[in-house]
C-alpha cells in the first residue's frame, strides 16, 4: 500500500513518532544530531535522501524529485563540519539516498524513478575511489516501489531484508534473506543500529522472521511518515 492511500498525516502525531524515533536512536547508543526544521521543504524530514555517509567519505545528492532539488543547500554546511572533504552528485546525474544500501564494504544501487543511471555510476565511482564495491539494480519496473531501501535492508552479517521481487536478482545471491511478503512489504525498510534492529511496529511475521537471525528489536511507531511515502531509514543519515 503507497502512502497516498493512507490518507493525510497528523502532524502533532507525527512530532511525537520523529522525537520517539530520535530517542530510540540515542538509545542504541549513537549521538544524534537534530537539524532545524526547513519549512520550505516539508519533505526534508527525509533526510536520507540528500546525502549519503559512509566511513571513508561523503557526499551530497541530487535529489530527483523537483520539489526536493534545494534541500542539499540546508544540509551542506552541517554535514561539512564532519566530512570538510564533502563530495557531490553533478548534473544530469540525480540520486536519492533512498536508493542506497550500505552493506558493509559493497554498497547496492537503486535505479528508479528519483535515481538516475548517471548518477547512480557517479555514487559507485565515488564509492570506488573510497574503497568500497557496489552493483547497480534497476527498479524502475518494479511496481509500488518509490526507493531501493523500500523493499530492502541489511542486517549486518550478510543478512537481507527484502521483498520477494527482489529476492531473485543475481546481485543478492551470496547473502541469507529474510523474505518480505507483499502484506507486510513497509516492513523491509528497517535499521540495524549497533545491536539493534529497528523496525516498523505491526507487522508480526517480518518481526519474528528478524528475531530468528538473533537480532533485537525496536519496534517504533512511523504511520504518520508511512502515509509520506518514508520509512525508518528515510528520517536519518547514519553509518
Ligand atoms: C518523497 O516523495 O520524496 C517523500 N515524500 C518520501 C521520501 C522517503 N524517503 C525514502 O524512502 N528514502
Amino acid at each position: 500500500m503507497s502512502g497516498g492511500t493512507l490518507g493525510p498525516p497528523d502532524f502533532e502525531k507525527a512530532l511525537l513518532q520523529h522525537a520517539a524515533y530520535c530517542r530510540a536512536l540515542a538509545n542504541c547508543g549513537l549521538k544524534v544530531l537534530s537539524l532545524p526544521a526547513d519549512p520550505a521543504y516539508p519533505d526534508s524530514t527525509f533526510v536520507e535522501d540528500v546525502a549519503i555517509v559512509t566511513r571513508q567519505c561523503a557526499l551530497l545528492t541530487r535529489p530527483g524529485a523537483a520539489s526536493r532539488s534545494g534541500e542539499t543547500a540546508g544540509i551542506r554546511q552541517s554535514l561539512q563540519e564532519f566530512f570538510p572533504d564533502l563530495q557531490e552528485i553533478h548534473e544530469p546525474g540525480t540520486l536519492d539516498g533512498g536508493d542506497v544500501c550500505d552493506a558493509g564494504n559493497h554498497f547496492f544501487i537503486g535505479i528508479s524513478h528519483r535515481t538516475n543511471e548517471t548518477g547512480a555510476q557517479e555514487l559507485a565511482e565515488l564509492l570506488g575511489r573510497a574503497g568500497y564495491t557496489s552493483s547497480l539494480i534497476d527498479i524502475r519496473g518494479m511496481k509500488g516501489i518509490l526507493h531501493l531501501k523500500s523493499g530492502l535492508a541489511y542486517l549486518g552479517e550478510k543478512d537481507l531484508v527484502l521483498w520477494d521481487e527482489l529476492a531473485e536478482q543475481a546481485t543478492f545471491a551470496g547473502y541469507h534473506h529474510v523474505r518480505v511478503t507483499e502484506k507486510e512489504s513497509y516492513a523491509a525498510n528497517c535499521v540495524r543500529v549497533n545491536d539493534y534492529v529497528l523496525v516498523p511496529a505491526g507487522f508480526p511475521a517480518t518481526a519474528d522472521a528478524i528475531r530468528k537471525r538473533g537480532c533485537n528489536l525496536l519496534p517504533l511507531d512511523v504511520s504518520e511518515f508511512r502515509k509520506m511515502d518514508g520509512g525508518l531509514s528515510c528520517l536519518s543519515l547514519r553509518f
